[in-house]
């Protein structure tokens, strides 16, 4: 394997780089499991799910979690904490464990660089590299206002402050990714696909998770953010989205994803 990833899965936040990955012919190899039992592994380089006999020896590691797992104890390793300063999922290690990645752009990134010479992900050169970074950090702002709302719908305590920022980080979002593909181009940087739209992809469906609490924001007067609306005012990006979903390299993780949320595209 080129690159371990430990995760809760399904992740859309992972199929960055296991898109970038079967597009250029990395190995990776992903371990986790379902987001309620991940307080019932132990996070490290070697993840696994924790044995009893082990609990006594791994006590010293229990931290409390700070964003996703709810009030929930995590075993984190102090070796995890020196891979990912920041104890978050997902991480990924290079092959001996010996350098943690964190952030799942920069995941995406050591994919596509370990990549490059079987296929050109990200960009062509300094300035078109430059240029998919820029929509990554743009997607990364935009994830920062979706993760807080989709965390409130999942814990019942979404309010119409955090539905108001996760709708503006929306349009603005989508409004910058309908002019980028403006008038009709077929990619957002350059004209092949690219990490770029790696990146959006992953990150719309996982917002679209905000329709599996439909009955939620009804019950609170909302609508789901992600109506027809959105289509009908930002047509590019989401014919882009719809058409890159039935794509080879992105269909066995963004259908099964999909079907399991009943989420219609
Ligand atoms: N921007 C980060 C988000 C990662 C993140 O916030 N992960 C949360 C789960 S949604 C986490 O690992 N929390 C660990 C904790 O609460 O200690 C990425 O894209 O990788």
């Amino acid at each position: 394997m080129d690159l371990r990833i430990f995760s809760y899965l399904p992740n859309p936040r992972i199929w960055k780089a296991t898109i970038t990955a079967r597009l250029c012919g990395i190995t990776i190899d992903v371990r986790g499991t379902e987001p309620q039992d991940l307080s019932e592994w132990l996070w490290d380089f070697d993840a696994h799910p924790i044995d009893e006999g082990e609990r006594p020896g791994i006590a010293a590691f229990a931290r409390q979690s700070r964003m996703g797992f709810g009030v929930k104890q995590l075993y984190k390793t102090d070796s995890f904490l020196v891979a990912n300063p920041f104890g978050t999922v997902p991480t990924a290690f290079s092959p001996d464990g010996s350098i943690g990645i964190f952030e799942s752009n920069s995941i995406m990134r050591a994919v596509a660089r370990l990549g490059a010479a079987a296929c050109p992900l990200y960009g062509e050169d300094a300035y078109s590299a430059s240029r998919i970074d820029g929509f990554l950090d743009a997607s990364l702002v935009f994830s920062r206002d979706a993760q807080i709302y989709l965390l409130a719908l999942l814990a019942g305590n979404v309010n119409k402050d955090i539905y108001e920022s996760a709708d503006a980080a929306l349009h603005t979002y989508l409004g910058g990714l309908d002019r980028a593909l403006s008038p009709s181009r077929s990619c957002l940087v350059g004209n092949s696909l690219s990490i770029a739209d790696i990146c959006v992809v992953s990150e719309l469906a996982l917002f679209l998770q905000e329709r599996s609490h439909e009955d939620t924001l009804r019950d609170l007067g909302l609508e789901p953010i992600t109506g027809h609306v959105i289509n009908e005012h930002y047509p590019l990006i989401t014919n882009h989205f719809r058409t890159l979903c039935q794509h080879e390299a992105f269909a066995p993780d963004v259908l099964p994803y999909l079907k399991k949320f009943a989420i219609k595209t």
